[in-house]
């Protein structure tokens, strides 16, 4: 039987400041993704977008958690979509949409892992909380709220937490980290290679060890991939770029490297946000990395 794979695209942008990374799932979209992927082999399916507000709500009630509601309303659809697609036997692949989606994914993938690990690709940690965040951004808290850190309402999407577990998660491209992100880090010994790491060991070690590092404490793995985790030459289209990032070439290289080792489980690619992009580059890059990430082989 062939692989089934389950597209849900999450047009969020409330979760930051910048408008426009709503229109990502449509950019990628229209970069072919289901041509793509069926092209591997996969049977498709387009399940089409979680609903959105349109408004910024609460934005002078909580300027520490900006758009709380709206935020976790949708992180609770998703959770109960991604639920949906891994009891149908699917993969589930989520196009965003700012990274505060993760809190819905991860609510949605953690109710069939007891062991989930994540791999988050990112030049930052998300790792804020309502306390320690500098801007209030609901997107730079994302992995925080998955590991049981912050406000109730975002810990609590899908009616139970933690999702997931500090030793099971490994960070990828990390160089722009917040003071209290540090703490959070150091404190649950959270595994992190940061752009130092990587220039240092090389891509092809880094994921060497970080698949035997998640392979023998995990039951499945969800990938978080923010293009703002690649360079901003590669990946321009981004509402937080930050210089010195992770290269096109070792994005596909990480991204083969899970293809061969088979242990993702769930995906997502988020923060692509056409308005400020170049002719859709950052779109293309995107589905460029599914491609490779499903499989996809020149030869
Ligand atoms: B992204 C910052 N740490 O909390 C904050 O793009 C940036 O999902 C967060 O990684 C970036 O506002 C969130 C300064
Ligand atoms: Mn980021
Ligand atoms: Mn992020
Ligand atoms: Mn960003």
């Amino acid at each position: 039987m062939r692989k089934k794979l389950s597209i849900v695209g999450v047009p969020m942008d409330l979760g930051q400041m910048r408008r426009g990374v709503d229109m990502g799932p449509s950019a990628m979209r229209y970069a072919d993704a289901v041509k793509r992927l069926e092209r591997i082999g996969y049977v498709v399916e387009d399940m089409g977008d979680i609903p959105v507000a349109h408004i910024n709500e609460d934005k002078n009630a909580q300027p520490s958690l900006r758009n709380l509601k709206a935020i976790t309303k949708a992180a609770s659809h998703l959770a109960d979509c991604v639920d949906s697609i891994i009891k149908k036997d699917s993969f589930p692949l989520v196009l965003g949409g700012d990274h505060s989606i993760a809190i819905g994914t991860l609510a949605g993938a953690a109710k069939h892992f007891h062991d989930l690990g994540v791999i988050w690709y990112d030049a930052h940690g998300d790792l804020n909380t309502d306390e320690t965040s500098p801007s209030g951004n609901i997107h730079g808290m994302p992995l925080a709220a998955s590991l049981g850190f912050g406000h109730p309402e975002l810990t609590g999407v899908g009616g139970f937490h933690p999702k997931v577990k500090p030793e099971n998660v490994v960070i990828i491209g990390a160089r722009d980290l917040d003071q209290g992100e540090r703490e959070l880090i150091r404190e649950h010994s959270i595994k992190v290679y940061t752009m130092h790491e990587i220039d240092r060991l090389g891509m092809t070690r880094v994921m060497e060890e970080t698949i035997a590092y998640l392979k023998e404490r995990t039951d499945g793995v969800h990938l978080s991939l923010d293009l703002d985790g690649l360079d901003p030459h590669d990946a321009p289209g981004v509402g937080t770029p930050v210089l010195g990032g992770i290269s096109y070439r070792e994005s596909h290289l990480a991204m083969e490297m899970l293809a061969e080792s088979e242990l993702i489980t769930s995906a997502e690619f988020v923060e692509v946000n056409p308005i400020l992009d170049e002719k859709n580059k950052t779109a293309e890059v995107a589905v460029a990395l599914m491609g490779s990430l499903f499989g996809e082989k020149l030869l």
